[in-house]
C-alpha cells in the first residue's frame, strides 16, 4: 500500500495533468497541455512542431494513462489513479517504477530544444503549460539543479522522479512538481 506521502504526491501531480480542473485526466486535458505549449512557444496549430507536440503528449495519454482507466469511460479519475498506482506498486514488489514511467517520458516534451538538459525557461514551461502550481519555480529550479551548473539534466531528472516517488519527505525531488 502506498503511503499517505506519496498519495500527496502523486495527487499533486495528477492535478496538475487535469489542465482543466473537471477533476479527471482525459484525452482533453492532453491537447490543452500542447495547446498551452504552442501558445508560450509561439506555435501555430497545424504546423509541425504543433503536431510533433500534440502527438507526444496524446502518447502519454495513450502508453500509459489509459491503463489507470479502470471504469474504461475515457477519462481516469483520481480514484482510479491512486488505486491503480497502488496496484502497480504491489505487483512490483514495493516499486515506484511503473509511474516513473510517464513522467520521464515528459523530459522530451520539457526539453525543447532537445540538448538534453532543462534550463529554468523550460521548466517554468513545464509547469505553466500543465496546471502545476510554479509560485516560486526559480527558487525550486536552483534545488532541482543539484549540480548546481544552471541546468538539469537527464541524470538529475531521473533521479528527482525516484525522489518524487519516494519515501523521504525531505527530498529535493518532492517540489519537482511545484509546492504543495
Ligand atoms: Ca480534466
Ligand atoms: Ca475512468
Ligand atoms: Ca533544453
Ligand atoms: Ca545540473
Amino acid at each position: 500500500m502506498v503511503s499517505e506521502l506519496i498519495k500527496k504526491k502523486l495527487t499533486v501531480f495528477f492535478r496538475g495533468l487535469d489542465v482543466d480542473k473537471n477533476g479527471f485526466v482525459e484525452p482533453e486535458d492532453f491537447d490543452h497541455i500542447a495547446n498551452n505549449f504552442a501558445r508560450i512557444r509561439g506555435w501555430e496549430p497545424g504546423s509541425s512542431d504543433y503536431e510533433n507536440l500534440h502527438n507526444q503528449v496524446i502518447s502519454i495519454w495513450e502508453n500509459y494513462w489509459i491503463n489507470a482507466d479502470i471504469n474504461q469511460d475515457n477519462k481516469v479519475s483520481l480514484d482510479e489513479y491512486l488505486e491503480s498506482c497502488n496496484q502497480q506498486f504491489v505487483a512490483d514488489n514495493n516499486s515506484s517504477a511503473a509511474w516513473e514511467q510517464p513522467m520521464a517520458a515528459l523530459f522530451d516534451v520539457i526539453d525543447i530544444n532537445g540538448n538534453e538538459q532543462i534550463a529554468l525557461e523550460e521548466y517554468k514551461q513545464l509547469l505553466t503549460a500543465f496546471g502545476f502550481n510554479a509560485s516560486g519555480y526559480e527558487e525550486i529550479f536552483q534545488k532541482l539543479d543539484v549540480n548546481g551548473d544552471g541546468y538539469i539534466s537527464k541524470q538529475e531528472y531521473l533521479q528527482l522522479l525516484k525522489e518524487f516517488c519516494g519515501e523521504n519527505p525531505e527530498a529535493t525531488g518532492n517540489l519537482f512538481f511545484g509546492y504543495y
